[in-house]
């Protein structure tokens, strides 16, 4: 990666991933880019564009404009935003990706899209879930994820595109919120630790789904988009985790450093039903093999890093 363009960059992931790549990459060479402006540290220096991945000439444009080599395509809706609006969601997660990989094809760059574990469904072996196995989602956020890993090993099979993607579990971080997941529970607890000492999950006891902390997802874009070629087999579809927690163990991890963190339960049976429609845990041997994935943070050492981050703040 040389010159690096972000979409969806004021995002929960953007946010943290510009940070980064303007110190790894240098300033000049990432240009962030999101469909509207909202308040963002992202904003502060380097390059912003606004950019809408349903035009394609506007990443065309853009892409030229800058001479970028790479696109890290994080432009999405969610799976609790998208169910309540599935024809936009595919608009943008869909036409947008499709937008990605022909100007990729186009100009000869190389593409990251993150999938999901929602690309899983009900029917999927639920614990230690293979890289290789049913994926018959049953929200349209998921169906786009599958739809969208097949789509980028198309570009690769047929064109040569240098497509890469992972599977991503619940994303925990402190940067910008979260736009509107099944996971979100996870972030707004600490939040609401620091903030009033206690929190309602709208996630059921005992329901376990994968997750992890920012730092090391942004590692595993960088860590995958720098990998020899050569070496993958899984391009756009790799499982990663760094955890599996239910509500009851991300409180008592709260708990170890906060004892007077109460928790209780209001459950929302809409986001409940797609969180039991996941699994509970992924087996992540072949990002291991592959391009050496190996997670640094596990649930204690985050909720430490979070507790002591907002804490300041
Ligand atoms: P987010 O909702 O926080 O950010 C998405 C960004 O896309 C927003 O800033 C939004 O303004 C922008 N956007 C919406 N429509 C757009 C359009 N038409 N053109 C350009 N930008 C547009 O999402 P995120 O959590 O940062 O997720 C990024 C990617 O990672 C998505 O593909 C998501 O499915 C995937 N992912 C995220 C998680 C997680 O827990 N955060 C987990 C698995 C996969
Ligand atoms: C969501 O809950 O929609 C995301 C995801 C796991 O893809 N956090």
């Amino acid at each position: 990666m040389k010159k690096i363009l972000v979409t969806g960059a004021l995002g929960q992931i953007g946010t943290e991933l510009v940070l980064r790549l303007r110190k790894e990459y240098g300033i000049e060479n990432v240009v962030a880019s999101d469909v509207s402006k909202k308040e963002s540290i992202v904003l502060e220096e380097g390059y912003f564009e606004i950019l809408d991945v349903t035009d394609i000439k506007m990443i065309d444009d853009i892409v030229k404009k800058y001479n970028i080599d790479t696109i890290l395509n994080l432009a999405a809706l969610l799976s609790a935003t998208g169910e309540k609006n599935p024809q936009l969601l595919w608009d943008i997660n869909m036409n947008g990706l499709f937008n990605v990989l022909e100007v990729a094809r186009e100009n000869n760059l190389a593409v990251f899209t993150p999938s999901s574990i929602a690309a899983f469904g009900p029917n999927t072996p639920r614990t230690l879930t293979p890289q290789d196995t049913i994926q018959r989602p049953t929200t349209i956020y998921g169906v786009s994820k599958v739809a969208g890993e097949l789509l980028c090993d198309y570009y690769y099979q047929k064109y040569g595109v240098d497509t890469r993607g992972v599977r991503y579990p619940g994303l925990i971080s402190n940067g910008a919120l979260p736009g509107g997941g099944t996971t979100d529970y996870a972030v707004h607890i600490y939040y609401e630790a620091i903030k009033q000492k206690k929190y309602t999950s709208y996630i059921a006891e005992g329901t376990k789904m994968d997750m992890m902390y920012m730092p090391d997802a942004i590692d595993a874009i960088i860590q995958l988009m720098e990998a020899d070629s050569s070496k993958l087999i899984h391009r756009n579809a790799f499982n990663i985790t760094a955890m599996s927690f239910d509500p009851e163990e991300i409180k008592e991890s709260i708990q170890k450093y906060m004892t007077e963190f109460e928790m209780d339960y209001d459950v929302d049976s809409f986001r409940q039903t797609i969180a039991d429609s996941w699994p509970d845990s992924l087996d992540d041997s072949a990002a291991r093999e592959e391009w050496g994935w190996n997670p640094k943070y596990d649930l204690d050492s985050m909720t430490k890093d979070m507790l002591d981050t907002l804490g300041k703040r």
